[in-house]
Parts: C-alpha cells; structure tokens; sequence
C-alpha cells in the first residue's frame, strides 16, 4: 500500500498490503459497506461543515472572487450574501435538508453561487451536464426523485413537465417573474443561518455511467469535499494571492470541487470563463498564477499563436487531470512555456487521489502520489490480493476524499468496495521504484474523451436497437483532440442499408452530443473469443491510425 511521502517510512513494506496506519481512514469510509462509524467529536457538531470551512478561510468581504469573461466581479461578501438569498429562496421553496436539488445550466457566477446555497440550505447539489437531453434527464429525475429542478429558461418549456413527471417542483435561474429562482432571490435577506450539517452529511450527487448502462449517482458528503479541498489547497500551494483560469464546465468534479473549491478554500480568486477559448486563455495567462484543465486544454493552447515563456512568466501551476496526459504534450508544453504540467489522478466518486508534488520532480506519464490522508494499493482484480511495487493491477484507494456509496444501488455499492474498505477503481496501474503511480490502462470498458466519460455499452445499446442494426462495438480510438475518439464499429442486418448519417440521427435525441461517434465504420462481423466475446482489442487495434492528423 503505498501513501503519501510524507507519511513513509523506511523499511515500509513494498508488498502493497494494508498496514495499521490506514485504518483510522475507516471513519470516514464508513458507511458505504455498513461498517461502523467513530462518534461524534466536536468537530462533527460544527454548524454546517463545509460551508464553515469555507467561511473559516474567507478573505475580506471586499476582496475578489471572480472575474468573468462578460466583465462581472463578484467579491467574497457577494457570495455571502447572493448564496444567502438564493438559500432562503431554496427553503421558501419548500426544499428540506437532505432533498436533491437536480441543475442543469449554463456556467455563470449564479451557477456557482446555487452549489453554494445548497450547501448552505443542507440540500443536496445534483449538477447535470448542459448537453445532456430530455431522454438523460428524464432518467436522473426519475432515479434522483429531486424535490426541486433549476434550469435555464431557454430550457424550462421541455425541462418542466418533466421536473413534474418526477414530482419535482421547477423554476429557473435567471428570467423573471415567479417561476425564476433569481428573482424571488433578490427579494431575500442577505443574513442566513446556515442548515445544521455535519461531516458525514450529502453535500452532492455527480451521476456517473455505468459499465452495465445504468447511471449512478455518486453520493459525496461534506467531508469528502472539505478534506479534499484543504488537501489539494495544501499540496498546490494555493493562497489568497492566486489566480486561477477557471474555464471547466462547473457540473463535473474537475470543474467544480478541484477547481472551484481549491480557490473558495484558499480564499484566492479566478477568471471565470463561460467556455474554454484558447485565444483568450492566453491573453489571461499574464494576468493568472494557475491554470486546471483536461489534456485538450493544453493540445489546443500548444496550437495557438503567443503560447510562450514571457505569456506564462506569472504562472505558478499548470494542473492537469481527468484523462491522460501524453508525455509527449509535457514535454512540448515544458518546451514553450518552460513549465513542467503537474498532472493529478481522481475519479468522480473519490475526489482527488494522487498528484504529482509542486516541489520536487513532476513526472510526464505518472499521477504523482497518493494525497496525505489516501492509502493507494495495488492489487489483483479478480482476488483482491495485494500486489507488489512494480506490479500492474487495480488501483484502489480510501480515504477521507472516497464517496459513501451509490445512490440507492447497495448492491453497486458492496461490489466496488472490498471488504476493508477499499474502493475498487477500475483503473489499472502500477507503483514504480521511486513510488510514483502510473495508470496503465482501464479495467472498465470506458472511453474518456476530451475529459468527458462515455461508457461504450450505452451507445451499444443504443445502437443495437436500431432497426438495420444487427449488432455493434464501441471503441475509443486514439485522437488527436480529444485523447480519444468515440468510434462505432456496426454490423449490419441482413438486406440492411442504413448509413452512419441514419444512426446518428436516430441517437441525436437520446444521448449526449459529446457521446455521439466521431466515425461509424461498417464491417461484416465483429471479432469474437472463443467464449463469444467481443475483442474489443483487436478493433482498437485494427483503428489505431483512424484518427491521425
Ligand atoms: C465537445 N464535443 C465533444 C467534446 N466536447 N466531443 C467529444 N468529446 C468532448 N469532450 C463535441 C461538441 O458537441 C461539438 O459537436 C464538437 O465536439 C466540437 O466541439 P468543440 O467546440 O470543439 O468543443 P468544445 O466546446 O470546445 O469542448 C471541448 C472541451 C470540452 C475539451 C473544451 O469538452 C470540455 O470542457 N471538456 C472538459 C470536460 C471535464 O470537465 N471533465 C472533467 C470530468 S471530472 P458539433 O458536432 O456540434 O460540432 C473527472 C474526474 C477528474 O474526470 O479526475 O477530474
Ligand atoms: P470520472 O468518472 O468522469 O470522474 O472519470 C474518472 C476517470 O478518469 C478515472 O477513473 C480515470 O480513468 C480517469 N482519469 C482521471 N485523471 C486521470 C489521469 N490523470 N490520467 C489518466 N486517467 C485519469
């Protein structure tokens, strides 16, 4: 089992094997798999646990939060005060702690603001990606039972009567008039005396895919966001003077708890870029101290005109995460900036695991170490069984950051835990000599494309239903923009003609337009194992050259 540096001592067994150290990580892991819980300290009886720990760092009210690319600023006694409105509408409308509070809109400071509301009404945040459609939401409401919806009002015609199919009530964020969430804001009292929530209760719900097409809502309480953020704060070297370029989506963990809370806790202040804009990121670079993106940030940056050391002389960090980075982009970044990237590993239901050190060797091709407060080991997928240094297996990790289970699946649940409270990644990897972790591959049949999950069964099943189809494989391909491409490999039916233009026009309503294949190649069958099984391999294989520039 490997931990943090700090936390290693000589003559640590390299057998990746849980020692006594880890076990007082239990307390917070605990109730996914029923294990028992410690008692309350005082600590646990503080009045709204994230929020305070936010407040216990907060900078003086005059001080910036955030800048946006429209030229709004919002300073930190802004976001007292407008969360505190927005929570007091929260209760008026009739939300209760503990209720989901599902949002799907645009990035805005108001956005940010109704996380920070939620938390402070002790409501449950579910952010939903903007490009999901009806057919997703539809599924969400239905499994997350939100007893409010928020959405944009372009948006509120389709979104309502499914809010109330689900039984939720709805209103919108932005517009006027009684159905919108801002307006009845700004008639509320800019005091609010924060729900009573302790370290154990939800703050969010983020839906994750599944490998078997059902999504999953991965519950995430205020702990594993507060000891994440204090931790990444700490390990990034994040304080009041820096400025981050925040130009992630607010609606996944990278954009939202890594990069959003990293600056509430540290009281700093960002850019707020609605999209991301590599011609404008560069012009923010002078102005910045620290940059967090996915691997397709910094490809379409290394693209773009101005891209130099004297644009990148003010920045302290480049932060990258959710997906691979090349070690050929670390190194051609280093080559036009003078910057090494310091690349970081986390999952939607862990939060932050590992990252390389801000001081000391940033190594291309690792994620660093585990974060103080992780244990990491790795170890056989199919027993469990510790491996040692150097071996690849799973990768799985515990700790304050690790969520307590899926929502309402404790079936799910058990079966991505061991028994000791380690949580299965699916991620396999490696811990080299020097204790760095490499992640080798993927135990789950996952594409990551331009920092976004698809998981291949969904589109298979999408696809398999077509009339003309008579079967399919999903691969991620190699892709120059986004990591990897989306590629849909089709079997026809008998006497069949349908086109790829057809089938992606009969999945332009059901999924995500960032799931949707970037090429659907038609052969006459799939190859298959002895035992049936599609060899996903072989096609990746067969491909690997589809995409190259
Ligand atoms: C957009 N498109 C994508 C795509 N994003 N297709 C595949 N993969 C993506 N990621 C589609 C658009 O719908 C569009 O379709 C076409 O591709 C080109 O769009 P674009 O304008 O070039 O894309 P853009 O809007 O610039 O978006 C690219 C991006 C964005 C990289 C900026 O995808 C992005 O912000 N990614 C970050 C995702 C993220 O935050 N992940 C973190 C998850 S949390 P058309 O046909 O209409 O043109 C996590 C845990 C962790 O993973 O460790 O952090
Ligand atoms: P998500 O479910 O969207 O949170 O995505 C989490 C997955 O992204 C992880 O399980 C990894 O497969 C992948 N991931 C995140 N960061 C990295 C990284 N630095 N390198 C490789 N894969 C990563």
């Amino acid at each position: 089992m490997l931990r943090h540096p700090s936390t290693l001592r000589p003559g640590l067994s390299r057998r990746c094997g849980l020692d006594g150290v880890a076990r007082n990580r239990e307390l917070f892991t605990a109730n996914a798999c029923g294990r028992k819980r410690r008692p309350a300290t005082q600590e646990d009886l503080m009045s709204n646990h994230l929020f305070d720990a936010f407040r216990s760092r907060m900078p003086a009210p005059g001080r910036l939060l955030m800048q946006t690319d429209d030229g709004r600023t919002l300073t930190y006694g802004d976001l007292l005060a407008r969360s505190a409105q927005l929570a007091h509408a929260l209760l008026q409308l009739g939300v209760e702690p503990g209720d989901r509070v599902a949002v799907q809109v645009e990035k805005s400071p108001e956005a940010m603001l109704l996380y920070l509301a939620c938390v402070r009404a002790g409501a449950v945040f579910l952010p939903l990606n903007t490009a999901y459609t009806l057919a997703e939401l539809d599924y969400f409401f239905g499994d997350a039972e939100p007893s409010l919806v928020v959405c944009d009002p372009a948006r509120a015609d389709d979104i309502g009567p499914l809010a109330e199919r689900s039984g939720a009530a709805h209103v919108t964020l932005g517009g006027n008039g009684l159905g919108s969430l801002t307006d009845q804001a700004s008639r509320q009292s800019s005091d609010f005396h924060d729900v009573e929530r302790g370290p154990h209760d939800l703050a969010a719900i983020l839906y994750t895919s599944g490998t078997t097409g059902r999504s999953k809502g991965a519950m995430l309480s205020h702990e594993n966001l507060a000891s994440n953020a204090r931790v990444l704060v700490e390990q990034w070297r994040f304080t009041k003077v820096d400025v981050l370029i925040h130009a992630l989506p607010i609606f996944h963990t990278h954009g939202l708890f890594v990069a959003t809370n990293v600056i509430l806790m540290a009281g700093a202040s960002m850019f707020f870029e609605r999209k991301f804009d590599p011609a404008r990121i560069i012009s923010l670079l002078p102005r910045a101290t620290a940059l967090m993106g996915v691997p397709t940030f910094y490809t379409r940056l290394l693209q773009q005109e101005g891209l130099d050391r004297e644009a990148a002389k003010n920045i302290r960090l480049f932060v990258s995460g959710s997906a691979p980075l090349l070690a050929e982009t670390h190194k051609a970044w280093r080559e036009a900036t003078g910057h090494a990237i310091l690349e970081r590993y986390g999952m939607t239901e862990t939060n932050m695991n590992t990252s390389n050190p801000c001081e000391g060797e940033r190594r291309a091709g690792t994620v660093g170490f585990p974060l103080p407060g992780v244990s990491l080991r790795i170890a056989d997928p199919d027993s469990g069984r510790p491996l040692a240094q150097g071996e690849v297996g799973m990768i799985e990790v515990k700790g304050p950051n690790v969520f307590s289970g899926y929502w309402r699946m404790p079936e799910k649940t058990k079966a991505e835990f061991r028994a000791d409270g380690f949580f299965i990644t699916g991620d396999l990897g490696m811990v080299d000599a020097d204790f760095y972790v490499h992640i080798v591959g993927r135990g789950k049949d996952l594409i990551i494309s331009g920092g976004y999950n698809i998981y291949p069964k969904e589109l298979e099943s999408e696809i398999d239903a077509l009339a003309g189809v008579l079967e399919s494989a999903v691969i991620g391909v190699a892709h120059p923009d986004f990591g990897e491409g989306v590629t849909a490999i089709v079997v026809r039916s008998p006497a069949s003609a349908i086109s790829a233009a057809e089938i992606l026009a009969a999945i332009a309503g059901r999924v995500a337009k960032y799931k949707h294949p970037k090429r659907v190649i038609f052969v006459e069958e799939l190859p298959r194992n002895t035992m049936g099984k599609v060899q996903k391999n072989l096609l990746r294989d067969a491909y690997k050259d589809l995409y190259a520039s």
